[in-house]
């Protein structure tokens, strides 16, 4: 089971390892949202990986499966939190927060994709050129094309090498492909843009969202903070976060809002920022205060159990 974004790195790894243990890969977003994730589409074509070999949302039920195998992430949706019982298996680089003793691979890579690579390189499985392009390719989009600051890891760099030997394809031009597809922004709504890279959190009732998008928010047209509102009222979500990454040149900056404008999202921000977050006043939009996150190596993965924390 891939994780709630349905990001490529997590469906890489679930198709990739799915199919080395012969289960069905399950991706939990309706089968017509995969053409948000452009990279993930034009590299799963590329790949030819039949689309027919994926259960989506509403196709498959997991409460029917015997086992559960969670890729990229560790902390089960709120729609699948009674499953737990059912996992057996993780493989994550996310905060290890899964309460039960099941076989875990968790570590601090750049992509989970290196994780499951390494872990089918070691077992001797055989790993066809497109599954190994599969994997590569979540890897070069994760890593920045292996860059050398953070999050990339001596493990990714290593994985990379191997799987780019067995896919014959090279490095930086499927990169710039699929950084290409990821970064343009420009044919997606502002509602598209919300739903495109999306987690939620439930803690005791509580539900927050978290959207991820890859640019500055400023740079969207139309009113992305009113239709963020919207997103917030029909999801009945208490908070969403909406973090942004965006590079000049080489330079990565982060910016992150909490909707709505109340007192516990600015206790909250102030939280944030006493455990390293950096977020400095940049801009408001719509009424809502955009931050400059100058800790720039914090993404999703840090702030959101933080917010979590919160709750
Ligand atoms: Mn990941």
């Amino acid at each position: 089971m891939c994780n709630q974004a349905a990001d490529l790195d997590s469906i890489a790894c679930c198709i990739v390892y799915g199919v080395s243990c012969d289960a069905t890969p399950f991706v939990p977003i309706p089968r017509e949202e995969l053409h948000l994730r452009r990279e993930a589409q034009w590299l799963l074509e590329e790949c030819d990986i039949s689309l027919d070999s994926i259960a989506f949302s509403g196709e498959m039920d997991p409460a029917e499966a015997d086992q559960i195998v969670l890729v990229d992430h560790n902390v089960m949706s709120p729609e699948s939190a009674d499953l737990a019982t059912k996992v057996t298996e993780i493989i994550d680089h996310h905060k290890d927060e899964f309460p039960l003793p099941v076989h875990k691979t968790i570590a601090a890579t750049g992509s989970c994709a290196s994780l499951v690579g390494k872990l089918l390189l070691e077992r001797g499985t055989s790993l066809p050129p497109p599954l190994a392009k599969l994997l590569l390719g979540a890897i070069l989009i994760d890593t920045r094309c292996l860059a050398s600051r953070h999050p990339t890891t001596p493990l990714d760099r290593e994985v990379a090498g191997q799987l780019a030997a067995v896919a014959g394809c090279d490095l930086q031009a499927l990169y710039n492909k699929l950084w290409h597809l990821k970064s343009d922004l420009s044919v997606f709504t502002p509602q598209e843009l919300l739903r495109k890279d999306y987690k939620k959190v439930a803690v005791q009732g509580v539900k927050c969202g978290f959207c991820a998008i890859y640019g500055a928010l400023e740079s969207i047209s139309g009113h992305l903070m009113e239709e963020a509102q919207v997103f917030l009222r029909s999801r009945q979500l208490a908070h969403l976060a909406i973090m942004s990454a965006y590079y000049e040149g080489d330079t990565l900056h982060k910016e992150l809002a909490l909707l709505p404008d109340c007192d516990w999202n600015i206790t909250t921000l102030a939280y944030l920022n006493s455990k390293g977050a950096q977020l400095e006043p940049k801009t408001v939009m719509d009424g809502i205060q955009v931050y400059n996150q100058k800790n720039t190596d914090w993404s999703r993965k840090q702030v959101l159990p933080l917010i979590k924390e919160m709750i």
